[in-house]
């Protein structure tokens, strides 16, 4: 079987922040048997395991740059991908209110970082997303300088989330993202998104190729989810896997 990397959250009291360790433990047990599942098998293994029921999920803040965010004392769980993947989509199936972030056919240029709290126990943010190609040069360099001093410096990140449309084969821009991540220790998840709109045969295929082309320069592979805003598929397992890292996050605060 394929190996998969899970994370552990550690807490480094001299440093205040918190960091990931990797171990094959429980996690990656489930996560490789959600993997052999069907989707529908995973949302009601997830379901039995005590499926995070969304209570409430409300908009706080955008902010220009990472000191300026909400205070880090909740795990925080950013979104990120290329504009018009899916991500405004995605954030508001999750969170079951169609409204909460906006979703649109254009893609937009604002370079913020989006907060929102859900269950008043998590935070949810989405990030402006990267290959906007009416971005100018200066607008470009304040979402790098943003984005990079927000992955690196914020203390509650848990995990990211990096959206993959799960109708091409592996981009370059995404691999390139991801490599970069590496170079920052910043853990992440995949999350392959519109399998509505290719047939199952070609989402696993690009699945699968972006996979092998990931293990082309790293060792283990990061969890990974597919989903369809239309179909609303894949919502509870990244839910289930958020409960999850939000009470590892709770065992070390
Ligand atoms: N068929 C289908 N369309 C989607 C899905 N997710 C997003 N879209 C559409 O893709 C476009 C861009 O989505 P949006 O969420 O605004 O992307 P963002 O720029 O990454 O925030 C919109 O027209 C959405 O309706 C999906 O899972 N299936
Ligand atoms: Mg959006």
């Amino acid at each position: 079987m394929e190996a998969i990397c899970s994370f552990l959250l550690n807490f480094d009291p001299s440093k205040g922040t918190i960091f990931w360790t990797c171990v094959f433990a429980d996690m990656a047990a489930k996560l490789s048997h959600l993997k052999e599942c069907k989707q529908e098998d995973a949302g009601f293994l997830m379901e039995q395991n005590n499926i995070m029921v969304i209570k409430s999920a409300e908009y706080l803040i955008s902010s220009p740059d990472w000191e300026k965010c909400p205070t880090p004392n909740m795990p925080e769980y950013a979104f990120i991908g290329r504009s018009n993947v899916g991500k405004s989509s995605l954030i508001n199936i999750l969170a079951n209110n169609e409204k909460l972030a906006k979703t649109s056919g254009t893609p937009g240029k604002t370079v913020m970082i989006n907060h929102f709290i859900v269950n008043k126990e998590w935070y949810l943010v989405d990030l402006p997303g990267y290959g906007f190609a009416k971005r100018s040069m200066s607008q470009r360099k304040q979402w790098e300088r943003m984005i990079e001093d927000y992955l690196r410096k914020r203390t509650n990140l848990v995990t990211i989330f990096i959206l993959i449309d799960s109708r091409h084969s592996p981009q370059k821009i995404d691999i390139d993202f991801i490599n970069q991540l590496g170079e920052w220790n910043v853990p992440f998840s995949l999350v392959f998104t519109k399998a509505d709109k290719s047939t199952q045969a070609e989402v696993s295929r690009n699945v699968k190729s972006f996979l092998n082309k990931m293990r082309e320069t790293w060792e283990f592979l990061p969890p990974h989810f597919v989903t369809s805003t239309v179909k609303k598929s894949g919502r509870d397992a990244i839910l289930g896997y958020i409960e999850e890292l939000n009470a590892q996050f709770r065992a070390i605060a």
